[in-house]
């Protein structure tokens, strides 16, 4: 039995020269069925989903929710959702109908929200219950603390934590139904859910323990021992001439796994140890003492942790070998390969395993029909049929859980799709409170009495303000014609429309689309021999397949053939006259060939010398589908372009004639 005493000894040994040999296992072919996970929730129609949904966040009533009756209610949420008011069941609909999201209901007066509530009191207590195994409680209280002071820096409230006794809001996780009526749903759908400031459970707020919490971009391990104590990986790091994404036990013979904590491990050779039950223990009454295999528990023997004698299905050990004697426990910590969701309450993947009787050796979303990636957690799934989901990017807690605040103190959702009080889950990196959460928290509370003062000139914003079509000139970062739709861009955010003379339904975050794309584009276009949406931001380009990311993007414009002091491009378009690409930065245009992969000779050209009385520097540029026309955008203006004879045949206005302003 491994100890505390030998890890350290062993911590600084790494066989570096350790032989390996690669065994991959070829999945076969042949077209898997789509099977039943056990403990997954059933896969529901799409007018299952509808009903549910429209009872739960807009109000429709139980029985008598059907779709025929009720078109309003989907008008509704369409509405809130600035999608086309159809009071159909369309693509788009659904598509936003199957987005993580926050359990709270939208519309107001209704459930959790039957006044204006509000706390009488600027001196808030908070309390946390409970933790996640899927973080450090450190990292964990640091998230709810900045998730507090996102409210308390524009507002005169001031939090403070309390360790016990009862709080204002008390914060706790759980699953499914965990004590208060509203139950949860496994991983993804309802994310967390708080209720309005009040006595007793108001202002509570709850997190869905089936999600993988993390900090919004995959799994966040702090390391332990080793000679980076404290320190948190870095994913993916550099060891021995290969990238590593998680944890790993290559380079050492005892099994435990580490990392790097910085990226070059070769370098720097700053490393230390993953979570693991034989390393340490979480929360329980053995001061994190190491779990002791086997140990005994009401008269049987266990060789790994167990829910055992648990009804909330955490993973516990003992942390001596007779449970029933000492009775020493405590949680083990989610290790590298713990799974999510599922019915394996976290265990780890066991590679390889046999499914349908083909052998994997990573995770796989063979069987599945919404592409998720899984293992099974024993060795042969057909017999023992116990699987999760692998870790993802996850769910930033930070974000889910000033969400949340927002709520505690009184907010409701807005149809601001800019706003944190949004009800969409959306990751951002450099997160800040929109104007319009600011707005609301300031009518009940008040400004930040810290904050600028009143003084002559207008009212200073301090936060991002979703813009708004036809108030003012918009210069569009990129326009282009995906899947029929032709879609405008700026900054965070997207309008679109299927008729270029209507106005435009809006806006929705490029997010909900393409989410790994960074906060600002500057070209957009599809390519139309797979249908794939091509997306430009600085120096790197994405492909999307609807709203999935090809394997091995982003990549660097350099691979498309660009020369490398091009640092960003201004617009692109796929023109249908030869079904060329073209590709416009400055004074310089380069022509792709989507056949051939690669960029045609002779280029870059001069736009002034090429294309007639098109200007330099432009904005965007969009082939729309069949109309014989090419339409060049620059400022508030846009030149329409005849396909054939190259003549410009108007000069327009961009909010007159595409905005319908
Ligand atoms: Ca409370
Ligand atoms: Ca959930
Ligand atoms: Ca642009
Ligand atoms: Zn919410
Ligand atoms: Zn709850």
């Amino acid at each position: 039995m491994r100890t505390y005493a030998t890890i350290q000894l062993l911590g600084f040994v790494f066989q570096l020269s350790f032989p390996y040999i690669f065994v991959f296992h070829q999945a076969s072919a042949a077209p898997s069925p789509i099977i039943r996970f056990p403990g997954d929730v059933s896969p529901k129609t799409d007018k299952e989903l509808a009903v549910q949904y429209l009872n739960k966040f807009y109000g429709c009533p139980q029985e008598k929710c059907n779709l025929f009756v009720l078109k309003d209610t989907l008008k509704q949420m369409q509405k809130f959702f600035k999608l086309p008011e159809t009071g159909e069941l369309d693509q788009n609909t659904l598509e936003i109908m199957k987005k993580p999201r926050c359990g709270n209901p939208d519309v107001a007066n209704y459930n959790f929200f039957a006044r204006k509530p509000k706390w009488e009191n600027n001196q808030i207590t908070y309390r946390i219950l409970g933790y996640t195994p899927d973080m450090d409680s450190e990292t964990v209280d640091d998230a709810f603390a900045r998730a507090f002071k996102v409210w308390s820096d524009v507002t005169p409230l001031k939090f403070d934590r309390l360790s016990e006794g009862d709080a204002d809001i008390m914060i706790n996780f759980g699953r499914w139904e965990h004590g208060d009526g509203y139950p949860f749903d496994g991983k993804d759908g309802l994310l967390a859910h708080a209720f309005a400031p009040g006595q007793g459970i108001g202002g509570d707020s709850h997190f869905d323990d089936d999600e993988h919490w993390t900090l919004g971009e995959g799994q966040v391990v702090k390391v332990k021992y080793g000679n980076a104590d404290g320190e948190f990986c870095k994913l993916p790091f550099f060891f021995n001439g290969k990238e590593y994404n998680s944890c790993t036990d290559s380079g050492r013979s005892d099994g435990f796994l580490w990392c790097s904590t910085t990226y070059n491990f070769d370098a720097d050779g700053k490393y230390g140890f993953c979570p693991h039950e034989l390393l340490f223990t979480m929360a329980g009454n053995a001061n994190g003492d190491p779990c002791k295999f086997p140990f005994k528990f009401q008269g049987t023997s266990y060789n790994s942790c167990t829910t055992e004698g648990r009804t909330d299905g955490y993973r516990w050990c003992a942390t001596t070998e007779d449970y029933d004697q000492d009775k020493k426990y405590g949680f083990c910590p989610e290790t590298a390969m713990s799974t999510v969701g599922g019915n394996s309450e976290g265990s780890p993947c066991v590679f390889p395993f046999t499914f349908l009787g083909n052998k994997y050796d990573s995770c796989t979303s063979t069987g599945r029909n919404d592409g998720k990636m899984w293992c099974a957690t024993s060795s042969n799934y057909d017999d023992d049929r116990k699987w999760g989901f692998c870790p993802d990017q996850g769910y930033s807690l930070f974000l889910v859980a000033a969400h949340e605040f927002g709520h505690a103190l009184g907010l409701e959702h807005s149809d601001d799709p800019g706003a944190l009080m949004a009800p969409i889950y959306t990751f951002t990196r450099n997160f800040k409170l929109s104007q319009d959460d600011v707005n609301g928290i300031q009518e009940l509370y008040g400004g930040s009495s810290e904050g600028p003062g009143p003084g002559p000139g207008p009212v200073p914003t301090l936060g991002p303000v979703t813009p708004e079509l036809c108030t003012k000139d918009i210069v569009f970062d990129a326009v282009a014609q995906i899947r029929g739709e032709i879609f405008f861009f700026k900054d965070r955010f997207i309008w679109r429309t299927v008729n270029p003379r209507s106005k435009p339904t809006g806006p929705l975050l490029v997010a909900t689309f393409w989410p790994d794309v960074p906060e600002k584009v500057d070209a957009v276009y599809e390519d139309p021999q797979e249908e794939k949406t091509v997306i430009f931001a600085g120096n790197e380009y994405w492909i999307y397949s609807a709203s999935t990311l090809e394997r091995g993007y982003p990549k660097r414009l350099t691979s498309l053939d660009l020369p490398p002091d091009v640092q960003q491009v201004d617009a692109a378009f796929n023109w249908k006259k030869n079904k060329k690409t073209y590709i416009f930065a400055g004074d310089k245009f380069w022509r792709y060939n989507e056949v051939k992969r690669k960029m045609d000779p002779g280029f870059p050209k001069l736009i002034a010398d090429a294309w007639n009385g098109v200007p330099d520097n432009l904005d965007a540029v969009l082939d729309h589908n069949g109309s014989g026309y090419s339409y060049f955008f620059k400022d508030w203006y846009y030149l329409k372009l005849e396909d054939q004879s190259l003549k410009i045949v108007k000069v327009g206005n961009v909010k007159n004639d595409w905005l319908g302003c």
